[in-house]
């Protein structure tokens, strides 16, 4: 499909996803082909380095906080931060064998049974003030290290409060750190119309409440083609296993004509490499240069583009966000990655919150959005009803 907005719909669009067809208005980011996200009007890339609470007042308020502004906001969400009962044993009663993202899902939806606002801003806030002890406890219980987990320090930061949580030996926890606020603020938003914002946003339209708004857009998230291709990625990473050029090269086509994607390439809007891709890159190459994963995601970088050109079906051969980021994940300790869209939906839950926000108490006058309804033709009818 072409990268156009369409002006008018004909037969040619239905059934393809909806790709270009205009639907709403985005007050929180857009993206476009060669820039990628733009968040309140600043390209990702001038805003790799900001903390992720600094990101978080951006897509609510639609500017960059003052000082003041953002220790006022640190507050706020301090004072939301605790949780409002007893997560930790519905947890523990979860298989183990089931998917983070699954308990991501879940995890939401209690936090929305234990205590729900029905105020739209205060439930996006208090959801958000309240993940990095949500993650930390799916690590710690998912792991079977659920025993003396460290009392939640809500004066930390978000990112330090998880990590604080998770207390896992041996690792650098200031690179650790780096590495999983420069995720955050990259993954927070990505646009209205990507597949578990709008998801999120339709669900939220006929007013169900934010956490489950956000607990469908976390299952919209785990799909492989979408969020879950960061696990992919890594998975594939670890079995191309080299880092040599032909190698990897022959590797490469070997997937193609296997039909398997190629995870961390490609995208719907995309049409050059994911500003996100290349902050994550020069990351890298700040903190793990050596990292044979890391290695192997360089390499692919050079090679998959080239080889994915080939198919003139392809419309973005380049690197997308997910090619580098499990790389410098496993880099700083997180070696299983299955737990690495929990990561993306993490980060995602500020962005989809402030455009439900906007959905529900902004657009329109206020008014908000209606109902969520498109319409779809029986196939016998379409001749008739489209030209
Ligand atoms: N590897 C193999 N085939 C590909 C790839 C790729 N990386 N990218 C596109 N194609 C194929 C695609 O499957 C389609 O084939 P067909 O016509 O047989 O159905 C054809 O090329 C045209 O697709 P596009 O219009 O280029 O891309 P589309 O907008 O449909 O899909 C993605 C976008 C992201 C789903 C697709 O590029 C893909 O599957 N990439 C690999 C998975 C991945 O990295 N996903 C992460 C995206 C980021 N995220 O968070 O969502
Ligand atoms: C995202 O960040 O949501 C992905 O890049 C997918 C998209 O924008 O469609």
């Amino acid at each position: 499909m072409d990268n156009e907005v369409l002006l008018e719909v004909t037969e040619n669009h239905l059934n393809t996803g909806m790709r270009g067809v205009p639907v709403g208005t985005c007050r929180t980011s857009f993206v476009t082909p060669t820039e990628g996200v733009h968040y309140c009007g600043y390209p990702i890339s001038e805003l790799a380095d900001f903390e992720p609470e600094d990101i978080v007042y951006l897509l609510f308020n639609k500017e960059l906080p003052t000082p003041e502004q953002s220790s006022e906001f640190r507050k706020d969400l301090e004072n939301r931060a605790a949780l409002p009962g007893d997560l930790t044993t519905i947890l523990k009663s979860l298989p183990k064998s089931g998917h983070p993202m699954d308990w991501l899902s879940i995890g939401i939806h209690t936090l929305g049974m234990l205590d729900t606002t029905n105020d739209w801003k205060e439930d996006a806030l208090n959801l958000i003030a309240r993940m990095p002890r949500l993650m930390g406890l799916i690590f710690r219980i998912r792991e079977g290290r659920e025993q003396n987990i460290p009392a939640d320090d809500v004066s930390m930061g978000l990112v330090d409060r998880f990590v604080h949580a998770l207390e896992f030996e041996g690792v650098d926890r200031e690179k650790m750190k780096r590495v999983i606020t420069t995720y955050l603020v990259l993954h927070m938003d990505h646009g209205g119309g990507n597949l578990s914002t709008f998801s999120g946003k339709a669900i939220a339209s006929g007013k169900a409440t934010v956490y489950a708004s956000m607990a469908g857009a976390m299952n919209a998230l785990s799909g492989p083609l979408h969020g879950r291709a960061n696990q992919s990625c890594l998975e594939f990473v670890l079995k191309v296993g080299t880092s040599d050029a032909a190698e990897v090269e022959a590797f490469v086509r070997a997937e193609l004509e296997a039909k398997r994607p190629i995870f961390g390439f490609g995208h719907a809007v995309l049409r050059t490499e994911d500003p996100r891709a290349t902050a994550q890159f020069k990351l890298g190459a700040k903190i793990c240069p050596n990292d044979e994963n890391f290695k192997i995601v360089t390499t692919l970088r050079e090679v998959a583009p080239r080889v994915l050109a080939e198919n003139p079906k392809i419309s973005n051969p380049n690197a997308n966000v997910d090619i580098a980021s499990g790389a410098l994940l496993h880099h700083i300790g997180f070696t299983d990655p299955t737990y690495y869209t929990t990561f993306f939906g993490w980060a995602r839950v500020a962005g989809i919150g402030a455009q439900i926000v906007d959905e529900r108490t902004v657009l329109r006058d206020g008014k908000g959005t209606p109902l969520y309804r498109p319409k779809y033709f029986a196939e016998a009818q379409t001749l008739r009803h489209i030209e």
